[in-house]
């Protein structure tokens, strides 16, 4: 009776630990669970708070990683670049499950994105682009500047058919969209134009103000033109404008970027004569690139966001549906 028993028990032993250790359709140790949203840490270097077009970007990523239920940790680089380093490497110190940036210029990333490469943290560029390999960026999300450019160029010849000397506010030196749009522009602007001066105004109104008051501080009413990269110096240089004297988007043709809530404001005053859109509004391609990075799938090189152009006979009627 005593052998039968222990024979019993030893069965049922082994039986249990074969059943255990059979794997049936538990998943085995080392398959990590799929991330979800509500399981997602998210790294954001953003550049700053320099335009209406960056504040509404910023609103973007905020608002839909709280619709989401994404962990968001956020910093705000007041546009330096040591700053946005110390960030993300803040990021891969916590061990993010993703990094989004926007490069406040081309160059200066790699070393820190080898970092972030080394610790298995995927990185994601948004709105702008940095000038890194391959291999050290999951995707860039972001607009076609080039393109924004030539669009902005084949407006400019169409204000201004008799052609004219013009005068252009560059964005950030250095960063992506400044490079692209001054580039883009060149590629379509019509040859009895001819850029007389040509300088940056950082994105912001303030500069873009300064600038302008200089360039009619040197050539006055010679001006017929003012290509803009962004609708905040162009805000800004209206107000030069208005105070040297002359009529904006009348005496001087304005062309500029973004179509923020601002552009359209001018617009339907009669200041500004285009705005070639750029969609800050990322948030929720972001995210869904940023779960689909972390849970291992191999992402396109560039996602390009679609965009417009917009003119004064509309702007009144479509700004109140306008989100940023
Ligand atoms: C463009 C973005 C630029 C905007 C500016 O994608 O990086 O930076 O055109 C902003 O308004 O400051």
């Amino acid at each position: 009776m005593r052998k039968l028993s222990l024979l019993v028990v030893f069965m049922m032993a082994f039986f249990m630990l074969v059943g255990c250790g059979s794997g049936g359709d538990e998943p085995a140790a080392d398959e990590a669970a799929e991330e979800t949203y509500e399981t997602l840490v998210v790294g954001y270097a953003q550049i700053g708070a320099e335009s209406e077009w960056r504040t509404a970007n910023t609103a973007s990523i905020k608002e839909t990683a709280e619709q989401l239920g994404v962990e968001l940790k956020f910093s705000d680089a007041q546009q330096k670049q040591e700053n946005q380093i110390a960030a993300i490497r803040s990021y891969i110190a916590e061990g993010v499950d993703v990094i989004g940036f926007s490069p406040v210029v081309e160059t200066g990333w790699e070393t820190v994105l080898q970092e972030a490469k080394d610790a298995g943290i995927p990185v994601i560029m948004v709105d702008r682009r940095a000038d890194v390999p391959r291999e050290l960026y999951a995707t860039y999300l972001g607009s076609d500047f080039v393109e924004e450019g030539r669009k902005a160029g084949n407006e400019m010849n169409t204000l201004l058919p008799e052609g004219g000397k013009i005068v252009e506010l560059v964005g950030t030196v250095g960063s992506a969209p400044a490079n692209d749009r001054y580039d883009g522009f060149r590629e379509t602007l019509a040859d009895n134009i001819e850029i007389i001066d040509s300088q940056s105004g950082d994105f912001t109104r303030a500069q873009g103000k300064e600038v302008m008051e200089a360039f009619l501080k040197n050539y006055g009413d010679e001006i017929v033109g003012l290509y803009a990269h962004n609708d905040d110096m162009a805000i800004g240089a209206i107000q030069a404008i208005e105070e040297f004297g002359l009529k904006p988007g009348v005496d001087i043709k304005i062309v500029s970027v973004d179509a923020v809530r601002g552009a359209f404001e001018a617009m339907i005053a009669g200041k500004l004569n285009v705005t070639v859109e750029c969609n800050p509004l990322l948030g929720p391609q972001f995210y869904e690139l940023a779960l689909r990075a972390v849970n291992g799938e191999e992402l396109p090189e560039w996602v390009p966001s679609e965009e417009s152009v917009y003119y004064p006979e509309n702007a009144a009627e479509l700004l109140p549906e306008r989100k940023y």
